[in-house]
């Protein structure tokens, strides 16, 4: 090993061990279990496969397919779903599909506004803009932080969208599609949710039923409240066999070639698992996220809907402007070992110094933390926002973490949550 090498190798460590002292809050990430982060080096993580299983135009594929197979079949159980794919890389790479698929530039699709909490790739700026669709911009209701349901009724009457796209990186609660559902018959335009941060509650039975209120397409990443890999994945509902293959044809060779087949392979192996416990996890990543923000409010720091408990998600949204707002804040979190970001509030215009947080439950929950425990980390968070020293904090939340260092809801639940097993028999 050189000097280099050596350098690489012991930063990594280094984040392996200070991520196992910090509290983790990013509410779009989460913990692999040991089963699935074995798959990430496994020899698949050198191979190409393209195409469908079956079709492809490698040779080398056999195990592969086989374990492709098993993972679609287990993605169309765990979901409901009449169709999927697992081939895209990640959940952007999902959303590009779907434009390639259903939307030629200069057309035009609905969709929720950046500080309303949705996701870049929606944006002009974004993966939307830079295939030349138009975002329209659903109005939005900051009481009850959804879209307006009359305002959206009538926008999509009049811009008659091919698609009409939902999904949020801040979501609190779901959307009204119930609500929205004889207009989307009306104009008879595809519905689309990207459902990257809610795929793991709605895997567990929580938050809202895309496929079965009226949603064609789910497209979502992996990795967030559903605590897979860093990777991509389609659903999809009464599409026509024609629609099925579009999407298929614009995941490959569209906007994939190999499709990180570790990654596929962790996947499946998280699909199995949330079979078995994805009801339990996402029961208690709810109540967490709600004990939270309870546990906040009586503490003096704002959050979000109170009058609505807050959320229905794994998220909930914190406005510390009175505190010095949310880049002051998020950094002085991180000094004491409080991993969280900044985020905008519907009404802020910078989303460099916006006035919130957003704080997840999940991997909180993965790492087996419940309801007592969020009174505990609420408070360390109102220390921060309160002026203690992060430092100080800082220690406080190292010894606290010691108790949570495996992950939970997986098979192998007391292996140590940070750092890679042996791919052994
Ligand atoms: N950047 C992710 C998030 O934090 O919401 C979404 O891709």
């Amino acid at each position: 090993m050189n000097d280099e090498a050596r350098f690489i190798r012991e930063n990594v460590m280094a984040h392996n061990k200070w991520f196992e002292e910090c509290i983790p809050m990013i509410a779009s990430e989460n913990l692999m279990s040991p089963l699935a982060k074995e798959m990430l080096i496994s020899d698949f993580a050198d191979r190409y496969a393209e195409g469908l299983p079956g079709k492809r135009y490698y040779q080398g594929n056999i195990y592969v397919d086989k374990v492709e197979l098993k993972a679609l079949e287990l993605a169309k159980d765990l979901f409901k779903a009449d169709w999927a794919d697992v081939r895209p890389i990640s959940g952007t790479v999902a959303n590009m599909a779907v434009l390639f698929a259903f939307a030629q530039p200069g057309d035009t699709i609905t969709t929720c506004a950046l500080a309303q909490g949705a996701h870049i790739s929606t944006q002009k700026f974004g993966a939307f803009g830079q295939r030349s669709v138009n975002s329209v911009q659903y109005p939005w209701n900051l009481e009850d932080m959804n879209l307006d349901v009359d305002g959206t009724i009538k926008l999509l009457k009049e811009v008659k969208p091919k698609v009409a796209q939902f999904g949020l990186s801040v979501f609190l609660f779901p959307p009204p599609l119930k609500e929205l559902e004889d207009t989307f018959n009306e104009i008879g335009c595809l519905v689309w949710e990207d459902c990257a941060h809610v795929l793991g509650l709605i895997a567990g039975g929580q938050f809202h039923d895309p496929l079965r209120e009226g949603v064609n397409i789910i497209s979502s990443s992996t990795h967030k409240t559903f605590p897979g890999p860093n990777h991509g994945m389609l659903l999809g509902a009464n599409l026509t066999d024609d629609q099925q293959k579009a999407l298929e044809k614009a995941v490959f060779p569209g906007v994939t070639s190999s499709h990180h087949l570790h990654a596929m392979a962790a996947l499946a192996i998280t699909l199995a698992e949330m079979k078995v416990y994805a009801k339990d996890y996402a029961a208690q990543a709810v109540k967490n996220s709600q004990a939270l923000g309870q546990a906040l409010y009586e503490l003096g720091v704002p959050v979000l809907c109170p009058d609505l408990g807050f959320t229905k998600s794994h998220a909930i949204a914190v406005d510390v402007a009175q505190f010095g707002g949310g880049k002051d804040i998020a950094q002085k979190l991180e000094d004491a070992n409080i991993i969280c970001n900044k985020n905008m509030l519907p009404w802020d215009e910078s989303a460099v110094r916006p006035s919130g947080l957003r704080l997840g439950s999940q991997e909180m929950t993965r790492l087996g933390m419940k309801e007592s425990e969020m009174k505990e980390v609420a408070s360390f968070i109102a220390r921060v926002c309160k002026g203690e020293d992060p430092a100080k904090v800082k220690e406080d939340v190292k010894a606290f973490k010691k108790d949570f260092v495996s992950v939970k809801y997986c098979f192998n639940e007391n292996e140590p949550a940070y750092g890679y097993r042996k791919l052994v028999e």
